[in-house]
């Protein structure tokens, strides 16, 4: 099977550019999210990579989030190991000490909202077909406390609240609004722009900047990372229930009638 991440490394610069490639829509399935993790790990420790940036090589989508596939019908050893990859992706990025921002080109539900909450700056391309938001109730399961304090981190408290209750999926005007990304350009500028940025960010000396970055967020990783294995548990327990399997199963039906 060809890879599903490439990855570009321009030594002069020092910023490496992520290409999601995963048809049809970059879903984070175990294989994706073990690929994902060993470049972002390569990367991290090479002392010459002091940035990077993540996009979508698919048209349309940035990720559809979590591969719902790896959900549905499997077993709870299965489930355990799906959901260690989710939280290793989730530690990985959000304590990255490179700069890490997000060229949103295309729609970003749930999991791929999630890896953009992770990146230190969000760019989404001004197209008001995509959407993005954390929309898990929509599918009648719970976003994990973490995929929450990334949000709340992020567009406050208040805000959160009412978008993961409702599940909310937001259009790009609608996501710059409450901070959920912080800038949009027109589609065909959303890396050139990512670029821009990474240039600024990368002036400020990194030491003073990553001591910043973990600063703001150890409290929250460190929730995760002291509950790890509790919060597998609880995973796998709520996913592998009748009533929430009869959940993901009607979403299923719904994503495929839409589409005929
Ligand atoms: N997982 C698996 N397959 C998917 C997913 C997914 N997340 N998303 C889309 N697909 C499939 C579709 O079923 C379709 O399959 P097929 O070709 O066999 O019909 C194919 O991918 C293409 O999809 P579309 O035709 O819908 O493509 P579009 O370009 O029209 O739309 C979207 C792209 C906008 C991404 C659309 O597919 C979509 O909305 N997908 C669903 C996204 C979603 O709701 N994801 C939520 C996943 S849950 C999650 O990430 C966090 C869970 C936290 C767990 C907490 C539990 C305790």
């Amino acid at each position: 099977t060809p890879p599903k991440i490439s990855v570009d490394f321009d030594q002069s610069t020092g910023v490496a550019v992520m290409y999601m490639q995963s048809p049809p829509v970059n879903s984070l399935s175990l294989d994706f999210l073990t690929e994902f993790c060993i470049n972002v790990e390569k990367l991290e420790m090479d002392k010459s990579c002091r940035g990077l940036i993540i996009t979508s090589g698919q048209p349309k989508v940035f990720s559809a989030g979590l591969d719902i596939m790896e959900m549905y019908g499997k077993s709870p050893e299965r489930c355990g190991e799906f959901w260690k990859a989710v939280q290793d992706m989730w530690l990985k990025l959000y304590s990255s000490n490179m700069v890490t921002i997000a060229a949103i080109n295309g729609s970003s539900p749930a999991g791929g909202c999630l890896m953009s909450l992770t990146c230190d700056y969000r760019i989404m391309a001004d197209n008001p077909r995509y959407s993005i938001g954390l929309n898990e109730t929509q599918l009648g399961i719970v976003a994990p406390f973490w995929f929450k304090d990334t949000m709340t981190n992020t567009v406050g408290h208040r805000t959160t609240e009412i978008s993961l209750e409702l599940g909310l999926l937001y259009s790009p005007s609608e996501a710059l609004k409450i901070g959920l990304v912080d800038q949009l350009v027109p589609e065909d500028q959303v890396l050139a722009t990512a670029t821009q940025n990474m240039s600024k960010w990368l002036t400020v000396p990194d030491h003073a900047r990553q001591i910043t970055k973990s600063m703001m967020r150890k409290p929250t990783i460190d929730k995760l990372t002291s509950n790890r294995e509790a919060d597998v548990q609880n995973f796998v327990s709520f996913i592998t229930k009748d009533s929430i399997q009869k959940s993901l199963r009607m979403y299923l039906e719904m994503l495929k009638k839409k589409r005929g």
